[in-house]
């Protein structure tokens, strides 16, 4: 069994890419749940939703996010009735977070919901969200703390950015099969998503960090930032915020604790010796992923390191 952790639109592409060169049902993946929100009175959960919609081929790919094809009536309808309507709802999208919300009202935790959802919709692959328990991510700006969806979408991340904080994660606790998926994997793969505010939640949950340090398997990381910039998104400000270095080394003291490879973009390789001191072996490629066949090379590369 190949664990990935994700969230995001980076790591998608990478799982993408993982799904379609090995079995699926081979393929575990522990989903961040710190950019959950409610919207429009439902409990959204973007990075499960954008996981299982990629595994189950309904992704929108040009957006990263979404159900493809997707109409947005029903918001237009919102908006007209005086709705907040900035995040946007596609009407096929409305009928996952109708249903996670339903379930979750029925008294079925976010695994349970997040389970027969990915079912439904013919995925292989086990979807674990990191914890059933409330875990949310606020972005602390110069104008105040807001949501990360409020930063990452209304604000278009452009404010200043002065702490992230995970609420209610010291509370938290592992979700069902999470620690034994990492104690009994032949490998974990730590997708190239934003380390902050998508890896970080993950490992920021009680149990988990230890967990990745203490297991047998090999753990490889792909870098999501070429130089100090992120490939998509604002993973470089954030890091800064947090005090990291959005350089690959800056990344790989994030993970250096646990990481055993790192994959890095080639236009790194100047840091290859300074990531080496971090105790961490460290590849080069191109870590771009625009097209499937970039995704599978990619995922390719990434699977022949854990082999190693
Ligand atoms: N991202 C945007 O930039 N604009 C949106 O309106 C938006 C809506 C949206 C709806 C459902 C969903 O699952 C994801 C959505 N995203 C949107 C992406 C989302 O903000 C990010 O994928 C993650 O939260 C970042 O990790």
């Amino acid at each position: 069994m190949i664990v990935a952790l994700t969230g995001g639109t980076g790591g998608a592409k990478l799982i993408e890419g993982l799904a379609a060169e090995i079995d699926p049902a081979e393929l575990t993946i522990i989903c961040n749940t710190g950019d959950d929100e409610i919207f429009q009175g439902l409990h959204v959960s973007p990075d499960i939703d954008t996981i299982t919609y990629t595994l189950g081929g309904l992704i929108d790919t040009a957006k990263g996010w979404g159900i493809k094809d997707d109409t947005f009536n029903a918001l237009q309808q919102l908006h007209g009735l005086g709705a907040d309507t900035w995040f946007k709802l596609g009407d096929r999208d409305l009928a996952t977070h109708i249903t996670r919300t339903r379930f979750l009202n029925e008294g079925l935790t976010l695994s349970d919901a997040t389970d027969r959802i990915r079912r439904a919709l013919g995925v292989k692959s086990i979807i674990l969200p990191m914890s059933d328990e409330r875990v949310e991510t606020r972005v602390e700006t110069q104008q105040g703390q807001i949501s990360f969806q409020e930063f990452f979408v209304r604000e278009r991340w452009s404010p200043e950015v002065t702490a992230i904080r995970f609420d209610g994660v010291e509370s938290s606790h592992p979700g069902p099969g999470v620690l034994e998926a990492i104690h009994h994997a032949e490998a974990i793969i730590v997708c190239p998503s934003n380390p902050i505010t998508s890896i970080g939640p993950i490992v920021a949950v009680p149990g988990i960090r230890s967990a990745f340090t203490e297991t047998a398997a090999a753990v490889v990381g792909v870098r999501p930032l070429i130089g100090s910039t992120a490939i998509s998104g604002p993973a470089h400000k954030l890091m800064k915020a947090s005090g990291w270095k959005a350089s690959a080394l800056g990344v790989a003291q994030c993970y250096s604790d646990f990481l055993d490879t790192f994959l890095i973009a080639e236009e790194d390789k100047d840091l290859v010796e300074a990531i080496a001191a971090a105790n961490i072996e460290t590849a080069c490629t191109n870590i771009r992923m625009t097209t499937l066949a970039d995704k599978r090379r990619l995922a390719r590369e990434v699977l022949a390191l854990v082999e190693k």
